[in-house]
């Protein structure tokens, strides 16, 4: 298991068995959809109710491995790592407040909406989705994800919460408030982090791509390449669509970039090095990963895999 919690299996098994292995027979009775007639469904009301829009669909997504240059065929919506350099806006931080937060959340995905935070937490067997009002932290809801899944990113999007998962190809959606699993689709690659913008579905899958889908469209997914200084980023993992930016935790660090997502270019660093107190971590505590903005107020919350807080802050321009 690596850093991230991560299993590196070794299999020689082809992706396509390795998949439906991994699901098995209790999820074939959910609907499989390609990821098209999936966000159709998600918008045109209950997914049960359309399912005949719910037929699956070809794959057109072939792109498997992060870090790769294997062309994917998806559409290029960002500018390519040639794009000029562009000075880079550093940022440190202020603790404004911070709540308790339970250790047991391996977070993955993290986000506000409507007055819930949402939580997903991952590794295999002990995935699980936890819905806590917010700022009270009260548990309204905890959801286990099938064993074989290793859940990461989610999303709300209306009244569904789309959930990624790391290799088993597969995205779970489930309707609010009750949290009622009501379908599946496959998911073109690995899962990371999860945000949106309106109908916009945005995930990241740990390379220095980011991935966009318009829900009120047709679906089809534009790839933007993700700069630092000319060149690519990495390691993208949750995000945050935060004003007219989105946010992404770099996995492995203690660092948040600010991202153009007209562009793919960082336009921004933030350093949250020092964030979680020596004393407060233990031997299994993990990285900085989550970041969710109350639309309320505004708010920037971010956390980690096990920590045991959840902190607001307040970003300060610091020097590179
Ligand atoms: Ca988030």
């Amino acid at each position: 298991m690596n850093a991230n919690g991560k299993l590196h299996r070794r299999t020689h098994i082809r992706q396509g068995d390795r998949t439906r292995r991994a699901l098995g027979p209790a999820l074939q009775p959910w609907l499989r959809c390609s990821l098209q007639s999936l966000l159709r469904c998600l918008l045109i009301g209950s997914m049960l109710g359309t399912a005949a829009a719910c037929d699956a669909a070809p794959d057109t997504y072939t792109h498997t491995q992060p870090n790769s240059d294997t062309d994917t065929g998806i559409q290029n919506a960002g500018t390519a790592a040639d794009s000029s350099a562009k000075a880079v806006q550093h940022y440190g931080f202020a603790v404004v407040s911070q709540l308790r937060f339970d250790r047991n959340n391996f977070t993955q995905g993290l986000e506000i909406h409507d007055g819930r935070l949402y939580v997903s937490s991952g590794l295999y067997g002990q995935s699980v989705i936890r819905v806590y009002t917010f700022p009270e932290l009260e548990l309204l809801h905890s959801v286990p994800v099938d064993p074989r899944i290793f859940a990461e990113g989610l999303t709300v999007i209306g009244d569904r919460l789309i959930l990624l998962s790391w290799r088993e190809r597969v995205m779970l959606v489930y309707s609010l408030p009750a949290m009622t699993l009501i379908g599946q689709s496959p998911l073109p690659g690995q899962g990371w982090g999860a945000t949106h913008n309106g109908s916009v579905l945005w995930f990241s899958d740990g390379s220095d791509r980011l991935y966009s889908a318009d829900l009120s469209a047709d679906g089809e997914l534009a790839m933007l390449p993700v700069t630092l200084a000319g060149k690519p980023l990495r390691n993208l993992n949750e995000l945050e669509w935060v004003g007219d930016e989105i946010w992404a935790n770099v996995w492995q660090t203690d660092h948040i970039a600010r991202i153009n997502p007209e562009t793919g270019i960082v336009e921004g660093m933030i350093n949250l090095s020092g964030l979680l107190a020596d004393e407060d971590r233990l031997r299994d505590t993990d990285v900085l990963n989550g970041i969710a903005i109350n639309p309320e107020d505004g708010a920037i919350w971010v956390t980690g895999k096990r920590w045991p807080w959840l902190y607001q802050i307040r970003l300060e321009n610091s020097p590179p």
